[in-house]
Order: C-alpha cells, then sequence, then structure tokens
C-alpha cells in the first residue's frame, strides 16, 4: 500500500487538479493498492495524511514537490511524518526535487529522489522495494548510497509518451472539488496533453526535465479527454497545462475542429513563433473553437536579449507585435510574459523592456502582461554562468530554501538576486502597478466596470507622463478592490 501526497499550494484560491499524481496513479491500477491525499483539500493535512499512513500501514510516501509553497509544507511535513514512521520510504518527485536532487536527499527524511517524468520510474522503484532488489539500474532515481552514503543518480529517465500512457484515473480523487470558476469559464478543469518542449531557453526549468524533447497526445486523444470533462462534470471551459501545447500545427487545428461543437472555452502556452507561422485558417479554427487566451513567453523588449535567453532565432519583438495584433484581429487575448532584471545590464534590460510593454499595450490594449524577475535556473548557459559570477549561490539545504527570501526567489519574486538593486526592483513594481490600474486585468472576473473606470482615470496621469514612483494612492486603491494581479492566478 502507498500513499501518494499534494502539500497544499495555495490557501487562497480554489485547488487545481493534480495531475502529476494522477499520472502517477494511472501506472498503478491494478499493480499497487493506492491512496491519493490532497493537501489543498484537508483543513488538517498533517493530520489526514498521517490517518491514512496508519489506517492503509502505507511502507511508501510519493510526494509532489514544486517550488514555493509546497515545498515549505513538504519539508517541515516530511520530518514530522517521517519521525513518526521511521519505517516508511518516503520518494520525491517534480520540478523542485528534479532540478535539486541533491539538496533533497542531503535531507535524512528523504529518501529517493525520481527525476523527470516519473511514472515508469516510480513503478520500477516500487517492484525492487517490493521485491528486495537493487534499484541502482533504473534510469531517473536519486539516492543515497548505503554504504558511502554519497548521493548518486541514475540521470534522466526516457520521457514517457503520453499517448500511450493510460487515462488518468479520476474516480481516485474527489473531481467536483477541482471544478473551478476562471475568466474562461464558470466550470473549469484542466488536462495535460503532452510532455515536454522541443526549445531549449536558458531560464526555463522545463529543459532540465526533458532537454528538449516533446510527445503529445493525439488530437484525438486530446478531445475525447476535452468530451469526458464535458459530459461528466459539466466544464465549460478547459486549461491545458502543456508547457507547449501548441508546437503542431496540424493536431491543434484538428483538435479545434473536433472540439469545435463542444462550446467550451479554452486556454493553452505556446510560443510567439510557432503560431505565429500558423495559416489564417487555423487561427479560423481555433478562434471558433473556443480559444480564448494563449499565454506566450515575450520575454524581453530587447532582441539581444533574446538571442541570450536562447528563444531561438526566430524570436523577435517584431513577432511579439504582430502577434498582438494578430490575435486583437481574432479576439483571441495574449498573455505575453516577461522576464525582467536580466544579467549583466539589468538597468538597460528593465528600462528597454518597460518601454516595450508600452508599446504592446498600444497594439493590443487587451494583452495581458505577466512579470517576472529573472531567476536562474541550474541549467548551463550564459544567463546562468553570469548568475554565478555576480555571486548567486543555491541554497545548500532544505530549510535554507523554505526561508521567507528564498520563497520569494521560488515564486519568481526575486529578492535578494546579487546583480539586482533594490530600486530598480521597487522601479520595475511601481511600473507594474500603474499599468495593472491603466489597463486593469481581463481575468479578474470580480472587477465590476465601474471599479475599472476609476481605476484608469486615477492612473491616467502617471501613465502618459510616465511617472510611476510611489504610486501609493494605486496601491490602497487596488487593495480596496482586492485587485488580482495575472500572475498570481496563473503560474
Ligand atoms: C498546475 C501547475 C501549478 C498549480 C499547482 C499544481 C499542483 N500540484 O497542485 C498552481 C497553479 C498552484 C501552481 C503554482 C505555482 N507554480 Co506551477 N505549474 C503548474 C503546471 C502548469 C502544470 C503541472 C502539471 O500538472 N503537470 C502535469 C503533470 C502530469 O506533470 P508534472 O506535474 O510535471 O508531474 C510529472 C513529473 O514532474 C513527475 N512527478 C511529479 N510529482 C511527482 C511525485 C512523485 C512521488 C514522483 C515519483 C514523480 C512526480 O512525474 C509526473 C508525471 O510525469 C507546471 C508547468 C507544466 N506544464 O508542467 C507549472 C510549474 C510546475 N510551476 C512552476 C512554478 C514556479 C510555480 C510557482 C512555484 C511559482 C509561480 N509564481 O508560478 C507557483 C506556486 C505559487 C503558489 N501560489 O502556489 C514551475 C516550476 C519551475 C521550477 N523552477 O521548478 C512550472 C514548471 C512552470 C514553469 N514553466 O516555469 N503551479
Amino acid at each position: 500500500m502507498l500513499i501518494l501526497y499534494n502539500p497544499p499550494s495555495n490557501a487562497r484560491r480554489k485547488p487545481v487538479l493534480p495531475m502529476s499524481l494522477l499520472a502517477l496513479g494511472a501506472l498503478l491500477e491494478g499493480r499497487y493498492d493506492y491512496q491519493i491525499v490532497d493537501g489543498n483539500l484537508e483543513p488538517d493535512p498533517e493530520a489526514a495524511l498521517d490517518r491514512a499512513i496508519r489506517e492503509t500501514g502505507a511502507r511508501v510516501l510519493g510526494v509532489t514537490v514544486m517550488p514555493g509553497p509546497q515545498l515549505s509544507h513538504a519539508v517541515p511535513l516530511c520530518r514530522r511524518i517521517k519521525a513518526r514512521h521511521p519505517g516508511l520510504t518516503i520518494v520525491w518527485g517534480g520540478y523542485f526535487p528534479t532540478q535539486h536532487y541533491e539538496v533533497c536527499l542531503r535531507a535524512e527524511f528523504v529518501d529517493y529522489v525520481v527525476r523527470g517524468h516519473g511514472e515508469v520510474t516510480f513503478v520500477a522503484l516500487l517492484d525492487a522495494l517490493h521485491d528486495g532488489t537493487n534499484p541502482s539500474t533504473i534510469p531517473g532515481l536519486a539516492y543515497r548510497h548505503p554504504e558511502s552514503g554519497e548521493i548518486v543518480t541514475t540521470g534522466m529517465p526516457p520521457i514517457p509518451h503520453p499517448d500511450r500512457l493510460p487515462d488518468y484515473p479520476y474516480q481516485r480523487v474527489e473531481m467536483a472539488r477541482y471544478v473551478r470558476p476562471t475568466f474562461l469559464g464558470r466550470r473549469t478543469l484542466p488536462h495535460h496533453s503532452s510532455y515536454g518542449c522541443p526549445f531549449f531557453c536558458n531560464f526555463c526549468a522545463v529543459v532540465n526535465m526533458v532537454n528538449g524533447r516533446w510527445f503529445a497526445q493525439s488530437a484525438e486523444r486530446t478531445a475525447s479527454v476535452a468530451s469526458r470533462l464535458v459530459e461528466e462534470w459539466g466544464v465549460d471551459a478547459v486549461e491545458f497545462y502543456d508547457n507547449n501545447f501548441f508546437v503542431h500545427e496540424a493536431r491543434t487545428a484538428e483538435f479545434a475542429e473536433r472540439i469545435r461543437s463542444l462550446g467550451i472555452a479554452w486556454w493553452g502556452e505556446g510560443r510567439i513563433d510557432t503560431l505565429w507561422k500558423y495559416s489564417d485558417c487555423t487561427w479560423e479554427l481555433m478562434r471558433d473553437s473556443g480559444l480564448r487566451m494563449v499565454f506566450l513567453g515575450a520575454e524581453s523588449g530587447s532582441d539581444e536579449t533574446l538571442q541570450r535567453m536562447n528563444k531561438g532565432k526566430s524570436a523577435s519583438t517584431e513577432k511579439t507585435l504582430a502577434i498582438a495584433e494578430k490575435m486583437r484581429r481574432y479576439g483571441i487575448v495574449p498573455e505575453f510574459s516577461f522576464v525582467l532584471g536580466n544579467p549583466p545590464d539589468p538597468e538597460a534590460d528593465v528600462r528597454q523592456t518597460l518601454d516595450f510593454i508600452r508599446t504592446v499595450k498600444r497594439v493590443n490594449p487587451d494583452a495581458e502582461i505577466i512579470f517576472y524577475m529573472y531567476t536562474p535556473v541550474p541549467l548551463a548557459g550564459e544567463l546562468y554562468e553570469q548568475a554565478k559570477v555576480s555571486g548567486f549561490r543555491f541554497p545548500e539545504t532544505l530549510d535554507e530554501w523554505i526561508s521567507p527570501e528564498w520563497q520569494e526567489f521560488a515564486q519568481r519574486r526575486s529578492a535578494h538576486m546579487p546583480w539586482l538593486d533594490d530600486p530598480l526592483r521597487r522601479q520595475v513594481h511601481d511600473f507594474e502597478r500603474v499599468l495593472n490600474a491603466y489597463y486593469p486585468t481581463i481575468t479578474d472576473a470580480r472587477l465590476r466596470r465601474r471599479w475599472r473606470w476609476l481605476l484608469r482615470a486615477v492612473s491616467a496621469w502617471r501613465y502618459h507622463l510616465r511617472w510611476y514612483r510611489h504610486p501609493w494612492e494605486l496601491q490602497v486603491l487596488q487593495r480596496l478592490i482586492a485587485y488580482q494581479r495575472p500572475e498570481t492566478a496563473g503560474f
């Protein structure tokens, strides 16, 4: 018997379907007896987990760990659970342990780390634990060597092809509790139809996970999952959490065609240069099938920085503007994310990108702008190398990772980047506040028309005069109406 545990991610938002655990569960069905415990649904997650371990006599606990709130919950919790159940084998998986497996295994309460897309590795590990065989030949594992205590890894595992994996065992969770109202619809559920991304942007954690590979479910299967979500849980919107949903135009077009009659709204993440190549016919199909918004990494207002980020030869600021204009014509909202404050000259980088954002807004006022400060991922590349030269280093223990300053880092608010000055950070925050007031996000459905009008009226002089400093009146106003920034609502 084993337990799969999803640590709570954010108390303020409605829980998101834990697809990582469902993906693991899909391969466990008929092989191992297991139970999913979602800390997001429990008033006292630790008591619920403890109860489940006791009642089922579980021997293994699998924990999915994202950086940020999940990590800060998982560390003290696993420490206490291990102290209470010393015979329990604790396995961590997910983005954080994949990249930082050594730090995880320095903590005595983590027995194994499964790296990458871990469903096949996990089953192989469970088999080895069950049969008492040596797991050292299973790809995708990291652990402390039983004799030397040294941390060893068997490297990254092959990526399982999502079209050959079974459907999620939805019956294992309380689906009704994950149906969420979003900007897309009143009843939204997610799906993840592909693994990986064929690009190597050197600020992106996905590269470490998949190394440029991309495998997808067929259009037919993806559409059949969407239909199932509609039929069984009455959804009117589907969010595709794929790192890059739109890699293959033919797949997208066929999918759009197949779901057109469902009458749902949908959302996905893609690349500007890929979508730029799509034909008008595919754009029409996407629009008619209910595509409302696409999350796109615009990243920077400087072509030179785009190249240093390894965005690829065909990425350019010109294309960002062109796609903004095209999407305005199709009535599909672009959600552009930007990574600001890149070394080696963060001031110039910020200045140029903030100016560029103003141009984007002129071209398409509905475009959503998501701000992230550059936070390194342990990935070979110019940006990480420059970050290290500036004195950056990752924490060496999990306790350091969950300190308030590194929590900020994990959520890409980068409180302590050696190359970033406080005034620069403040400048970005001030600009963000003024921009969000002058162009209030359309993703916050609670925001009434008169509030939008008021925010815009009060901020207009600042936006036009480019006077962003100390926007205290906007801070008060945004707090008063509980304005929700788009990046807090998304990822
Ligand atoms: C859904 C999601 C969320 C949900 C929560 C999901 C949950 N578990 O409850 C929400 C919206 C809460 C969220 C929040 C954040 N997220 Co998030 N999120 C995602 C997203 C879009 C999809 C995850 C998913 O469901 N994938 C589908 C499943 C099948 O894949 P998977 O999760 O990777 O799981 C596989 C493996 O990782 C592994 N595995 C995972 N867990 C386990 C456990 C065990 C035991 C084993 C053996 C294996 C294993 O096997 C699984 C099957 O293949 C990913 C991007 C992506 N496309 O993956 C980002 C992503 C994971 N998030 C990320 C980040 C940074 C965050 C935040 C910490 C910060 C932020 N500002 O965005 C916040 C946290 C803030 C907060 N307020 O909570 C980053 C992580 C980057 C990194 N450096 O590690 C990602 C990769 C986005 C990105 N492109 O940068 N997120």
